[in-house]
């Protein structure tokens, strides 16, 4: 009783706003940040009771927005070993935060732990983290509430990169067994990235400088503090751009990964130098996109489908001469946004398995954790490489039978040591592509020429109802409304090389159309058509 006043009176504190229906969404809860103090004060209960189901272990929280405008913010939560939350918590969740007040609340907490046979007097930990957003500090104060108020141990890690949060997620809950995933802080992360990094380049060089623009996010002080781990141990000339965190109101503004591959332009500012091998993270640092503008050419992007190939076909070699082939499946895992080109490249040139998930973290994650050597990015930037159990113990056990097997292998160790585990994450990402190019002493233009991309073309449908647009076949086909399939393929029968779907936006009260072709006008005309049939 004494317990269930606690959370009434410091729901109080933190009530949701009426009028409102809240949805744990592809990214959590994410709208405008007025909003959000209860939903957040709620989500901090709700992290509570997932510890305590399981058996005490670290909940991760992250507050953000990614690359949505300062105005919005957010919040997820993080499982024990830092992937996405269980797909079942997110309905409860959902169901929480939709109560419509205390009273009813506090029994749906109540219920929640009786049909879950959670004890609520057993130990439980919430660990927490924000972005830069000025709105972030109160949000984290609504988790501590919450966390007193259901007698929670919290720890606040305040400002973090949303990949961060995952990591010290899985660390806390892995600290001190065999399964450790590093030291429990983010001097420990900085730490882990650095050595391996030295570890993977193997006396490698990186060549010449590489730019970094941060979108005015949590990526730019974290990358300027990681960059001091490296001082003095290896050359790797960074320069930071789009790092101003003090001014809140230009985050994500005309920069970042999200511009840059939404609108398939470098960001204005600063004015991009002809030939630089440039990358852009998003708000929130789990994105990136690489690209450089041609004196001739103009601006040429790669994206996460060609991190993705390049990431497979690195590692491939690399099993290859450590003679592993038959012992490790590698695959490679996309959505239906990836560049036909790249599906091809993967399947027909590396000759390696691709598998298809919706749109989501979580699904191409799951999917990946089927491989050895899962390979998963989104074309958007987000994504990593999963390393089996197996993997690792044959990269760290493995006789080696000449002195190249050997060196294949240390490489390999190094090397999925530097690559997060949890989820994508900029700027090991980033790392992981600079030790390619330098081990295969490619420039931006010699990774851009594996393939050609087919053109493309995103574009935003509104529509009067979006939930009508049901899909199959991982996105890549409407099941709903009726006929509306028929008339794409119609449409797409007309063009060569084309493809095209429709999907429901899941984070957006909109409906999205993708197509390809074999050219730009084609692409263009293609994705109008189809744009024409949803709407
Ligand atoms: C979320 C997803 C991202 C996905 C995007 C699609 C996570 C962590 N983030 O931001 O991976 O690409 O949604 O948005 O899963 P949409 O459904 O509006 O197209
Ligand atoms: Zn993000």
């Amino acid at each position: 009783i004494m317990a269930d006043q606690k959370i009434l009176a410091a729901s109080k504190q933190h009530p949701t706003k009426p009028g409102h229906v809240f949805k744990y969404g592809t990214a959590g809860f994410r709208m405008n940040s007025d909003l959000l103090d209860g939903v957040t004060f709620r989500v901090g209960l709700l992290a509570g009771l997932r510890s305590r189901k399981l058996n005490g272990q670290a909940i991760g929280v992250m507050i953000t927005a990614s690359h949505n405008p300062p105005a919005d913010n957010g919040v997820k939560i993080v499982d024990p070993m830092g992937e996405m939350l269980e797909q079942e918590w997110e309905s409860y969740a959902t169901k929480l935060v939709n109560c419509d007040d205390d009273e009813s609340l506090l029994e749906y907490y109540h219920k929640l732990a009786s049909t879950l046979k959670i004890d609520l007097s057993s130990s439980a930990k919430v660990v927490y983290g924000r972005d830069t957003r000025p709105s972030g500090h109160t949000l984290a104060i609504a988790v501590a509430d919450a966390l007193k108020a259901s007698d929670v141990e919290g720890v606040d890690y305040k400002i973090l990169t949303t990949p961060q949060l995952h990591y010290l997620t899985r660390c806390t809950n892995t600290e001190g067994t065999p399964l450790s995933y590093g030291k429990v802080s983010e001097v420990g992360y900085y730490e882990k990235m650095a050595a391996a990094f030295i570890g993977s380049l193997r006396g490698r060089k990186v060549n010449g400088q590489l730019v970094v623009d941060c979108a005015n996010g949590v990526g730019g002080p974290k990358l300027h503090e990681f960059l001091k781990y490296l001082k003095g141990k290896v050359n790797f000339d960074v320069k930071v751009v789009n790092d101003d965190v003090l001014r809140p109101e230009i985050l994500n503004l005309d920069s970042g990964a999200d511009f840059v591959k939404t609108k398939q332009r470098a960001p204005p500012s600063p004015k991009p130098e002809p030939g630089v091998r440039t990358c852009s993270y998003d708000g929130d640092a789990d994105r990136l996109i690489y690209y450089w503008t041609d004196p001739d050419t103009g601006f040429f992007m790669l994206d996460g489908d060609r991190i993705s190939s390049l990431a497979a076909s690195f590692i491939s070699d690399l099993v290859r001469a450590a003679d592993l082939e038959k012992d490790l499946r590698i695959g490679v895992v996309q959505t239906a946004y990836a560049n036909g080109a790249s599906t091809q490249y993967i399947t027909q040139h590396l000759r390696l398995p691709v598998v298809f998930t919706p749109t989501g973290v979580k699904h191409l994650h799951h999917a990946a954790n089927d491989f050895d050597v899962g390979v998963y990015f989104e074309a958007n930037g987000h994504g990593t490489v999963l390393f089996s159990a197996d993997a690792i113990q044959l990269f760290k056990n493995k006789a080696p039978q000449s002195p190249a097997q050997k060196e294949a292998l240390d490489t390999l160790a190094a090397f999925s040591d530097l690559i997060n585990q949890t989820v994508g994450d900029a700027l090991s990402d980033m790392l992981m592509v600079e030790v390619i190019l330098a081990h295969k002493v490619w420039s931006l233009r010699d990774w851009a020429q594996t393939y050609n991309d087919l053109p493309n073309r995103l574009v935003r449908v509104e529509v009067q109802d979006k939930d009508v647009f049901l899909t199959t076949d991982a996105e890549r086909k409407l099941s709903h409304p009726h006929g509306a399939q028929d008339e794409i393929d119609q449409c797409v029968k007309k063009y060569t090389n084309a493809r095209s779907f429709a999907r429901a936006s899941g984070t957006e009260n909109a409906c999205r159309v993708y197509a390809e072709a074999a050219t730009r006008v084609e692409a263009d005309e293609l994705a109008k058509q189809v744009a024409l049939i949803v709407s």
